[in-house]
């Protein structure tokens, strides 16, 4: 049955797309990196969701990686961050940049504006630990959406003010509880927890939810984010669970 639905995508899949493909690409089960959005689209109604809990469920959850991308004691504060920051955020703005439509910009009032979406769901950390959240955020697939997806987009990557590029492929990035977080346990975002706006991407390993983005852009061909990215740094680029 899979295999079945998996060849009779074979007609959706764009020519040419044996370049830039991940390291992954030679698992079936990712298929996902080499289809084309009008591919994912017709994917979309059958992926699974993440479960969610109750509030009972909420637990005490540590902040790990970077805590604060403007902290004097990092080797590089990000200055723009320590700005932002003290300015209450209000001068923030999230690029969403590359195959859309209507390239632009959006500020944490307009990310708001969205219909939002709160979930309880846990985040599994590869060093073994996981800890369950109240999130509160607007659906990353609406936000792409209203910027207009290009046919041949294949890819999200986000950038980040510590300089923590990854991405996600559009079936994790369209996904229902793939979400831009502003809110989390019915406060905002804290920022050891990624203030203004982390990716919650419930789908994933804790490390693909990427905390203080700054940059969306929408790509055709692959890019594993360099010397920062995840595979450079010995981690594996899809983190499914
Ligand atoms: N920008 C950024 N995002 C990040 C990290 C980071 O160091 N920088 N750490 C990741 C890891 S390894 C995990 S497990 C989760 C942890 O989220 P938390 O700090 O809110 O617990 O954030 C992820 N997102
Ligand atoms: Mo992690």
């Amino acid at each position: 049955m899979l295999v079945s639905g998996l060849a009779s995508l074979g007609g959706l899949l764009l020519p040419g797309c044996g370049k830039n493909l991940p390291p992954t690409y030679g698992n079936i089960l990712r298929m996902g990196d080499v289809l084309t959005y009008t591919a994912h689209r017709s994917l979309l109604p059958r992926q699974s969701l993440a479960r969610e809990y109750s509030h009972k469920d909420i637990s005490s959850f540590p902040a790990t990686g970077c805590t604060n991308p403007g902290d004097p004691a990092r080797p590089r504060p990000n200055e723009s961050y320590q700005r932002l920051l003290s300015g209450a955020f209000s001068d923030w703005r999230l690029s969403i940049e590359g195959l859309v439509a209507k390239p632009g910009s959006y500020s944490l009032a307009d990310l708001k504006r969205f219909p939002s979406q709160t979930q309880i769901t846990k985040l599994a950390c590869e060093e073994g630990w996981s800890a369950i959240a109240e999130w509160t955020g607007v659906q990353l697939s609406r936000v792409l959406e209203a910027a207009g997806i290009l046919p041949s987009a294949r890819f999200v990557n986000f950038l980040t003010f510590d300089d923590n590029p990854d991405g996600l492929d559009m079936l994790d990035a369209l996904h229902p509880q793939t979400i831009l977080a502003y809110g989390m346990n019915g406060g905002d975002l804290p920022i050891p927890h990624g203030a203004p706006v982390r990716l919650r991407v419930a789908k994933q390993l804790g490390y693909k939810s990427l905390k203080y983005l700054q940059r969306i852009v929408v790509t055709h061909d692959f890019d594993d984010g360099g010397k920062k990215g995840t595979i450079q740094n010995g981690w594996s680029w899809y983190a499914g669970i």
